[in-house]
């Protein structure tokens, strides 16, 4: 019996670390502002691997409602996005999420669209279990032409 509580406080510990390793370094975070009406909104950010093994985003999310990682692709001539399922980032880069390129996504919002000024929660989660809680302030920026924000998603 002693045994068996002594091994499992030990995996209890070994998932606790886990967990808890070195999240990666977030750039500018910022999710653009945009009309109270809107289905989907874009969250930007970079996303450099510090550590020595690579890293995969896998999931993102938020009280504020359901996050889908996004990339944006060229299909018959336009920019489409599209849900991914693993975001690799390898030891030592940086990857970008950034208009036109990689994004989250967030739509279903609990209380609405996060307005003007506002900030956001959101938890990445990478494969290897670790999470990482960033905040990630709604701003106005100018919009780029690369991007295209397709009126339902
Ligand atoms: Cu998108």
């Amino acid at each position: 019996m002693r045994h068996k509580l002594l091994l499992a406080s030990a995996l209890t510990c070994a998932l606790s670390s886990i967990v808890q390793a070195a999240p990666l370094v977030v750039n500018e975070p910022w999710i653009r502002a945009m009309p109270s009406n809107s289905r989907v909104i874009p969250i930007f950010f970079g996303l450099e691997n510090i550590t020595s093994s690579e890293r995969v985003l896998v999931a993102m999310y938020s009280p504020a409602g359901e996050v889908e990682i996004h990339e944006t692709v060229p299909v018959d001539g336009m920019m489409k996005m599209q849900p991914i399922m693993a975001l690799p980032i390898a030891a030592g880069q940086k990857v970008m999420l950034k208009p036109g390129g990689y994004h989250g996504m967030m739509s279903s919002f609990t209380h609405g669209v996060p307005a003007e000024g506002e900030t956001v929660a959101v938890t990445l989660v990478y494969a290897n279990g670790e999470e990482q809680q960033i905040h990630v302030k709604v701003i106005r920026r100018a919009k780029t032409k690369t991007m295209q924000m397709p009126a339902t998603n």
